[in-house]
């Protein structure tokens, strides 16, 4: 069994409770760090730990921690994200659901560093039983005096609200998150300037990922030297993956980060293998945004070496052999799915999504979703498989958020990788209309 730092209690009959997670040992965090530590030692624990954003970019979290700015008089806010939206990433929603306290826990220590007496939960709107579950472990926790006033008798204090969203994927993006916590259209801002030193409200603002948030408590229970030993290089502690699509065993599960891709998903403990003993296709082991790997790609980087889940070696061989780790949303497809459909249900949901806001992303994500339907219609050209990739090219990178990228990716890396599986569709036009490949079962 793998080391567990924020699923070991996950099993705990009862663990949702106040009484059963503190009799297990929860909020020993908080009264290290706000007896023991204080705010800029809680920095240096986290700058130590290496622990990195888990929703996706894998920004250092104590780097940016450090950035916030500190104007005298001016209130600092700290935002948590769980505007989980992500297709294949459904990690924070296990947290929240079964974990309550943890994210409390995180989030009181969290705060504490940061300033925040003010903080903020962003929920995803779909997640509608979860704030509940939220308010009742923040109820529980101002009861017993972790949260309000004058916590632990330091001066801090430090409310917790909780705001769902209305179901806008773009309002996982940290500046549409802050328009729509401001009562705005989720719309990104351009960057510079960074939350860190413009965000809610115009204040200093950090925004966080649920995992990241609730890995500040081990963080600080075993201190950041200890949580930096966990892991490989720089891809530290533990990350949280949400494993579906053709496994044995979709769910989500917590690894150090040095179990290779294979073993990953063939081990029982994991994945446990693909379903009906069918073959590997492809991956997607990072939420939709990231390349797709076609099998002969997955277990073993360019160099010929063994392909592990962890940042950096997802991510060896660049786009054109690599993927990234992106929020762990792990997708496996088998020998049946079709690539080019699938390409399409992520453009069709790509387009859907985009707040409209610049020209390449808005017409280029209608563009990407045209051109796929028509060729899982039969209709398409040869021709069309290179004005997709050209569409592509010209969204990447030239966008306010990443949005647009994120729409790009997976268009170039199904035609980089699957580029024979575009032309089976423009060569076997009568196929697409009978076979479960084209739209006819869609
Ligand atoms: C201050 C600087 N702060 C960077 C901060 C910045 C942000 C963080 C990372 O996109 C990705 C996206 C999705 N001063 C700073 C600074 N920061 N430089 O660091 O920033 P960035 O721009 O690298 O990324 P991002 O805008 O946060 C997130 C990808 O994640 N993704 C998304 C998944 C969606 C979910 C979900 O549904 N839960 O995770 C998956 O791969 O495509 O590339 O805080 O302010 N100089
Ligand atoms: Fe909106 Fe797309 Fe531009 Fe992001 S990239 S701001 S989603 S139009």
């Amino acid at each position: 069994m793998g080391i567990k730092l924020l699923l070991d209690k996950a099993h705990v009959e009862g663990i949702r409770s106040y009484e059963v997670y503190r009799r297990e040992g929860g909020y020993r965090s908080v009264e290290k760090a706000l007896k023991e530590l204080g705010p800029e030692a809680i920095v240096e624990e986290v700058k130590k730990s290496g622990l990195r954003g888990r929703g996706g970019a894998g920004f250092p979290t104590g780097m940016k921690w450090s950035f916030i700015a500190k104007p005298e008089g001016v209130p600092r806010h700290l935002v948590c994200n769980a505007d989980e939206s992500e297709p294949g990433t459904f990690k924070d929603r296990y947290l929240m659901e079964f974990l309550p306290h943890l994210l409390i826990e995180g989030l009181i220590v969290s705060s504490y560093a940061l300033g925040s007496n003010a903080t903020y939960i962003y929920i995803r709107g779909e997640y509608a039983w979860i704030p509940d579950i939220l308010e009742e472990a923040i109820a529980e926790a101002k009861a017993n005096g972790w949260l309000g006033k004058n916590i632990l008798g330091t001066g801090f204090d430090l409310e917790i609200y909780v705001q769902r969203g209305a179901g806008a994927y773009i309002c996982g993006e940290e500046t549409a998150l802050i328009e729509s916590l401001e009562g705005k259209r989720g719309n990104p801002r351009i960057k510079p300037p960074f939350p860190a030193v413009k965000g809610l409200w115009d204040r200093p603002t950090v925004v966080n990922n649920v995992e990241t948030l609730a890995a500040v408590v081990p963080i600080i229970n075993m201190g950041g030297e200890e949580y930096a030993k966990i892991g490989v290089g720089k891809s530290t502690g533990t990350k949280l993956i949400s494993a579906c699509g053709n496994i044995n065993k979709p769910g989500v599960f917590e690894i150090d980060m040095t179990i290779s891709v294979e073993e990953f998903i063939y081990s029982d403990e994991y994945c446990g293998g693909i379903r009906n003993g069918k073959r590997l296709k492809a991956c997607i082991p990072g939420g939709s945004s990231v390349p797709i790997l076609p099998a002969n790609k997955l277990f073993k980087t360019a160099k010929g070496e063994t392909r592990y889940m962890n940042y950096e070696s997802l991510a060896d061989g660049g786009f054109a052999s690599g993927t990234m780790m992106g929020s762990g949303g792990f997708i496996v497809l088998d020998e049946d799915q079709s690539v080019v459909k699938h390409t399409y249900t992520l453009a069709r949901f790509y387009r859907h999504e985009s707040c409209g806001q610049c020209s390449p992303c808005r017409e280029g994500t209608g563009w990407m979703e045209k051109i796929l339907k028509r060729i899982l219609e039969g209709k398409g050209k040869m021709s069309d498989i290179d004005l997709l990739w050209d569409i592509q090219r010209k969204i990447e990178g030239n966008t306010i958020c990443p949005l647009g990228d994120a729409a790009a990716w997976p268009v170039a890396a199904a035609i980089r990788h699957f580029r024979d599986e575009f032309e089976w569709y423009v060569n076997n036009p009568e196929l697409c209309l009978t076979s479960n490949y084209g739209l006819a079962h869609y």
